[in-house]
């Protein structure tokens, strides 16, 4: 398998994340964001769209995380990412949707440049867009982590999607300066993953294309 990343993309983190907790082996291709290498004429064959992550694999081109990780999901079922068990389910996925959905399309990078190069606005009104977004999103993210009972996971005893999306969504939060004190469930589940191998094999600065 080959990943199409770059080192600080939260949605490539995800997939980073998901391959090294289910073991899967894959050559790593940078595609670097800040030079605008995701708009390419060759890249765009890849992901119409313009972005990362994309996965090729068995002659498949494959797009968006989540469609990726429920691809490796099914094919190498251990360890298990997204739960059997109905409630458990809906609940690791409230959480992947709601950062997948709710929170990452709102600070993702042609948004942002779109409101900084099209409608003019200031690099600290920039800064306020992103952490407001963040600030809305994490609440959420919190409250349902409490209403989980969450401890060292979201959602259960083990590492999985919503873990996926959340570590990278916090990371990327963090580099941005955001206030990060009122979420203590979230920050407790970070923690805890970061000191897990998969997580730090995934690490930004653990990627060969990481740039200062
Ligand atoms: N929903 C997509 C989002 C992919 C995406 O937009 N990734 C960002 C990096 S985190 C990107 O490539 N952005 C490039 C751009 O906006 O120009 C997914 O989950 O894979």
């Amino acid at each position: 398998m080959k990943l199409y990343s770059f080192f600080n993309s939260s949605t490539s983190y995800r997939v980073r994340i998901a391959l090294a907790l289910k073991g899967l082996p894959y050559d790593y291709q940078g595609i670097n964001l800040r030079e605008g290498q995701q708009c390419s004429p060759a890249h765009r064959e890849l992901s119409p769209i313009g972005g990362v992550p994309v996965l090729e694999t068995d002659g498949a081109v494959l797009t968006q995380s989540l469609a990726i990780i429920d691809y490796l999901e099914t094919l190498h079922p251990e360890p298990r990412l997204i739960p059997i068990d109905a409630l458990h389910r809906a609940r690791v996925l409230e959480i992947a949707n709601l950062i997948g959905c709710d929170i990452h399309p709102l600070n993702n990078v042609r948004v942002l440049n779109y409101l900084q190069k099209v409608l003019a606005i200031t690099a600290e009104q920039k800064s306020a867009w992103y952490k407001h977004w963040i600030a809305e999103g994490l609440s959420a993210v919190e409250a349902l982590l409490q209403r989980n009972d969450s401890g060292n996971y979201c959602v259960g005893d083990k590492p999985g999607l919503a873990e996926c999306c959340l570590v990278p969504q916090v990371a990327n939060a963090e580099r941005m300066g955001c206030d990060l004190s009122g979420y203590p469930r979230i920050m407790a589940v970070y923690r805890h993953c970061l000191e897990l191998p998969a997580f730090e094999a995934a690490a930004p600065a653990r990627q060969p294309d990481f740039i200062l």
